[in-house]
């Protein structure tokens, strides 16, 4: 696998591009994520570069002006990574490299990092690595040579064009190798799912950092890895849960993010068949995070862009103990912002504008967690009913599974 950041020590700055169509709040809470991105690779952020622009430029992503500002900065505050918050093109990043002579991560690439770091199974570590090595391949000139200086292996002036080609052979072996790998696992994994018998499956998605793994810890006899970063979770878990003994599967899985590319996603198809292949979906929301009406988007774009867009959907919105609104003075006549909204109006808000169920909790306190108990055990009664409709759902063929069941 290609060296973590996570071994040296990074003095960093993020750089991000306003278009004219964003709010400066917006283009805030996206360089938010970017920092929190990069605090969970481990990564210690200096300072921010933000510019107004109306596309990004093809040479060099920022201006030429704004390319020399952070020159200037990077030189005299011993910083040693530049992370953009967009994917760089093979030319922008060589550009942007011979410039400030550091090295320079994108989005892609920083959020390649973070799961190469959290991927667990072998099974998680050849999908990393083959969208770590498609990410590379068109992009093996400066910052290969990068990896093998870190190695000490090839020296400071980067290698020639015949050594470039070879590198492009391994890379491309590399690529067919982790597929192969892959499909492997993959028809092992599809036997496995072929002998679940005739549970109803059950997945949790959402956006990173909103709280799957925290309910699926609650309503299952799991243990599994919760905590304040992004993509805490990687390897899809599946569980067995008995609900009023109605016994169905549950899983957990990747967390979704804005800007991920179509690559990436691809490389996680397999991951995300349990997601493709569930009878029911759980999208949990972070009410409490500012951007949610656009996390909720991101979601559901990126549902229908694995193909799972139109299953039957359970919206949770979790956190509810930690939204926060600003109280509108009465005298105050500025229109009413989602901001000033209290939690009882925001629910009331998506109540009548939701079409599907929707129920507000919070995992951390166990608040409506029976409710959200008695919702699911409804949910999956009907689709088992529908499915099966000469069937007593309790047949005993239906525990053939694992408690354990891990994939
Ligand atoms: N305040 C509050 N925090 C919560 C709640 N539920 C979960 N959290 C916290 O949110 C953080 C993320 O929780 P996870 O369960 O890891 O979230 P996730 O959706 O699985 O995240 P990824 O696997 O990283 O995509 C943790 O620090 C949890 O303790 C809640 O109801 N209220
Ligand atoms: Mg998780």
């Amino acid at each position: 696998m290609i060296e973590s950041i996570r071994k040296t020590e990074y003095r960093a700055v993020i750089v991000g591009v306003i278009s004219e169509f964003q709010d400066e709040k917006a283009v805030k809470e996206y360089l938010d994520e970017l920092e929190f991105l990069s605090y969970t690779a481990g990564v210690q952020i200096i300072k921010r570069f933000t510019q107004k622009i109306e596309t990004p430029n093809p040479r060099t992503f920022v201006g030429s002006g704004k390319l020399e500002e952070i020159r200037l900065f990077v030189k005299d505050n011993k910083i040693n990574l530049a992370i953009f918050d967009d994917e760089l093109s093979p030319s922008q990043l060589r550009n942007i490299e011979k410039t400030l002579n550091i090295r320079i991560l994108d989005r892609t690439n920083l959020i390649l990092d973070i799961f190469a770091q959290r991927a667990k199974t072998s099974y998680a570590k050849v999908q990393v690595e083959l969208a770590q090595y498609t990410y590379l391949l068109p992009r093996l000139t400066r910052m290969w040579t990068h990896l093998e200086r870190q190695r000490g292996g090839i020296g400071l002036r980067g290698p020639g064009e015949t050594e470039i080609e070879t590198d492009r052979r391994i890379i491309r072996e590399k690529i067919a190798r982790c597929k192969e790998q892959l499909a492997k696992i993959d028809r092992q994994m599809e036997t496995q799912r072929q002998h679940r018998g005739k549970l109803v499956r059950v997945a949790l998605v959402g956006y990173t950092n909103v709280g799957k793994s925290t309910i699926m810890n609650l309503i299952s006899k799991s243990n599994l890895f919760a905590e304040n970063k992004l993509f805490a979770t990687l390897d899809t878990t599946v569980r067995k849960v008995v609900i009023h003994n109605l016994p169905f599967l549950l899983s957990d899985t990747v967390g979704f993010i804005r800007k991920l590319p179509t690559h990436l996603i691809e490389s996680f198809k397999s991951t995300l068949d349990e997601v493709r292949e569930a009878d029911l979906l759980i999208h949990v929301v972070d009410i409490s995070h500012s951007n949610h009406e656009e996390q909720i988007k991101i979601v559901n774009q990126t549902l229908t862009d694995i193909g799972a867009g139109d299953k039957p959907t359970i919206v949770l919105f979790n956190k509810i103990d930690a939204y926060t609104f600003i109280p509108k003075d009465e005298d105050d006549l500025t229109p009413v912002e989602r901001k000033n909204l209290t939690l009882q109006d925001l629910q009331n808000m998506w109540l009548a504008n939701i079409h599907c169920d929707c129920l507000f909790i919070s995992a951390k306190q166990k608040t409506y967690i029976n409710e959200f108990k008695e919702l699911l055990y409804s949910r999956v009664k009907q689709i088992h009913q529908q499915r099966y409709p000469y069937d007593d759902f309790l047949y005993p063929n239906v525990y053939e599974i694992d408690d354990d069941n891990e994939s």
